[in-house]
C-alpha cells in the first residue's frame, strides 16, 4: 500500500495535482472536500452540517471528519492498493488518527507532497475559480477566513511531517505539468 498525502493551502493545487498523480500511479483518490460537497449536493443531514462550516470557511470538527474518512476507507476495498489523501489530514488530530487507521492496515503515510504557493496567487486562483465553481467558499471574504484557518490549524502539520521525515516541499507555482514533473521526481527518489 503506497500512500500519499497532498498538502497545501486552499488553492495550492491539491485537487489539480491529485488528478495527475492518480492517472500516473493508479492510486485511489480520497478528497474530503469532494466527499463533503457530494453530501451537500444530495441534501443529506451530514451535508447540512458540512455546509454550515464550509460556507463560513471553517473546518468540519475533527471527530466527525475522522469518522467520515474511516467510513470511506472501509467502504472502498480498492483503497488497499494505495491512496492519495487530498485535503486530509488538516489538523494534527486528524494526522494522528490517519496514522492509527493505516497502522491497522499495516501501512503508513509514505510521503507528504507539500505544495507551496504565495498567498497573493492563492487568492487570485480561488477568485478565478469562484467565477465558475458556484462554491459557497470561493469568495474573497471566505477565502481570507480559509487562509487564516490554514495558517492556524493546518500549517502546524508541516512541522509534524517534517519531524517524521515525510514532508517533501514542492514549488506549487508554474505550469501544472512542471509541478507534476517535480512531484514525480520526488516520488521516484523515495
Ligand atoms: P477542499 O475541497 O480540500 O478545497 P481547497 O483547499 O480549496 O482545495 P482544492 O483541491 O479544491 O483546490 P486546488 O488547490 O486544486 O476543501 C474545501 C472545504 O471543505 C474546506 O475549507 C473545509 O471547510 C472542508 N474540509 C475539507 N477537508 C477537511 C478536513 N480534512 N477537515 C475539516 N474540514 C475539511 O485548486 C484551486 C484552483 O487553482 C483551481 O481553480 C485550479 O484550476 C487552480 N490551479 C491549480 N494549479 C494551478 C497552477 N499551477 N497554476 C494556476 N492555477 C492553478
Amino acid at each position: 500500500m503506497f500512500n500519499v498525502v497532498i498538502f497545501g493551502a486552499p488553492g495550492s493545487g491539491k485537487g489539480t495535482q491529485s488528478e495527475r498523480i492518480i492517472s500516473e500511479y493508479g492510486l485511489f483518490h480520497i478528497s474530503t472536500g469532494d466527499v463533503l460537497r457530494e453530501q451537500i449536493a444530495k441534501g443529506t443531514e451530514l451535508g447540512k452540517i458540512a455546509d454550515s462550516y464550509i460556507s463560513k470557511g471553517q473546518l468540519i470538527p475533527d471527530e466527525l471528519m475522522i469518522d467520515i474518512l474511516s467510513q470511506v476507507l472501509d467502504a472502498n476495498p480498492q483503497a488497499g492498493k494505495g491512496v492519495i489523501f487530498d485535503g486530509f489530514p488538516r489538523t494534527i488530530e486528524q494526522a494522528k488518527a490517519l496514522k492509527k487507521m493505516l497502522a491497522l492496515r499495516e501501512a503508513e503515510v509514505d510521503v507528504v507532497v507539500g505544495l507551496e504557493v504565495e498567498e497573493e496567487e492563492l487568492i487570485e486562483r480561488l477568485l478565478k475559480r469562484g467565477q465558475v465553481s458556484g462554491r459557497s467558499d470561493d469568495n474573497l471574504d471566505t477565502i481570507k477566513k480559509r487562509l487564516h484557518v490554514y495558517h492556524n490549524q493546518t500549517k502546524p502539520l508541516k512541522d509534524y511531517y517534517v519531524k517524521e521525515g515525510k514532508y517533501k516541499q514542492i514549488k506549487g507555482t508554474g505550469t501544472v505539468e512542471n509541478i507534476f514533473n517535480s512531484i514525480k521526481e520526488t516520488i521516484s527518489k523515495l
